[in-house]
């Protein structure tokens, strides 16, 4: 059997090839460690006592179910144990200290998707990782270009983690027998323009006009504007679908739309959109709100919200072009205004 790369090895390898690049890889193992811990659990699901039922809300208002808080102590535990200064959890109402005088902080959604487990579909941890700054609660305000590393995990048929590190993005698979994650991808890159989009379309009726056109381009296919027919994924689990983003390209969106609790879309800036936009980049790919880079933003809020579309460049590309010019106190006209934009330039 050929020999893997390790990601301790990998991680050794990139070390000294950045800044902070001991303690970056220290903390990207604790993470993995917990990982390793957590697809156990969660493949054990019922059978370790977990229900899969709401546990409370959080800080910010969500339901919490009974996963999610078993999640939030496995990698609080493990980033306790690493050099990190501060960690801002989903799971908290704002960061905490942990070790003041190191030089990395954390954030992190230590299960992303939990709704999707009762059903046995994949989840996921998502984390970021940056630099600390002097004022350690202003270093999670920073745009996500600060960010040193990010990544995540899936726990699905495979424990797969997403590392990106040093400007390229690598996979990696849990080999369970030897309890380690082993390099089965690297330096990926995203397909530049693969046909293929995800989006809740039961919102439908809630879009906003230039997402309305995009996708109403998309799925008139051939028989419209476009070169192609396009595919759809909807899996609702953000880890999956950015995985068969990073597999087979695509994009995939969850914008803002009308409804109050969505002006800002759904999906959190600081431990679900940076690290997200991350991976993208570093992969080839984009990550955009349909109007800005999402690695340009600052969050104002802890737990702020922001618009998500990330994937192939061109597909990205494609959404911010529709949106280009139109104010948005306009966004929520008449479809045919954008249809006439010429989508697929
Ligand atoms: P949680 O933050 O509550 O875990 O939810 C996040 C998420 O499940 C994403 O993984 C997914 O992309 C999105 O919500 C699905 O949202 P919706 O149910 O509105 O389609």
């Amino acid at each position: 059997m050929d020999q893997r790369v390790t990601l301790r090895s990998h991680l050794d390898r990139s070390a000294a090839q950045m800044p902070h690049g001991t303690a970056v890889g220290n903390v990207v193992e604790a993470i993995a460690a917990a990982a390793v811990e957590l697809a156990a659990v969660i493949a054990d699901g019922p059978l370790a006592g977990i229900t899969g039922q709401n546990a409370g809300i959080n800080s910010d208002g969500d339901r919490q179910k009974d996963i999610d808080i078993v999640a939030d102590e496995m990698m609080r535990r493990a980033l306790c144990a690493a050099p990190v200064a501060a960690v801002f959890s989903e799971e908290a109402a704002l960061p905490e200290t942990l070790r003041p005088e190191a030089h990395l902080c954390v954030a992190i959604d230590p299960l992303d998707g939990s709704a999707n487990l009762e059903n046995n579909i994949s989840v996921g941890t998502i984390f970021s990782i940056r630099p600390r700054g002097h004022d350690l609660l202003s270093t999670f305000f920073e745009p996500g270009t600060a960010q040193c590393a990010a990544g995540f995990t899936v726990y699905g048929p495979q424990t797969t983690l997403v590392l990106a590190l040093n400007a390229r993005v690598d996979i990696f698979i849990l080999d369970r027998r030897a309890g380690e994650f082993l390099l089965t991808r690297q330096a990926v890159q995203i397909a530049r323009s693969t046909p293929e989009f995800a989006i809740n379309a039961s919102n439908r009726r809630h879009w906003h006009g230039p997402v309305r056109a995009y996708i109403d381009e998309c799925l008139a296919g051939t028989n419209g504007a476009g070169e192609a027919d396009f595919n759809m994924r909807w899996i609702g689990s953000l880890v999956a679908e950015a995985l068969r983003i990073l597999v087979r390209g695509g994009v995939f969106l969850y914008p803002a739309d009308a409804r109050p609790s969505y002006r800002e879309g759904r999906l959190r800036l600081l431990y679900e959109a940076h690290p997200m936009a991350l991976v993208m980049e570093w992969a080839g790919g984009a990550a955009s709100t349909g109007r800005r880079r999402i690695l340009e933003l600052g969050a104002k809020t802890p737990h702020q919200r922001v618009p998500l579309i990330m994937g192939s460049a061109r597909g990205v590309r494609d959404v911010a072009a529709i949106h280009e010019g139109i104010e948005p106190m306009f966004d929520n006209s008449d479809a045919p205004l954008f249809a006439r934009r010429g989508l697929f330039l």
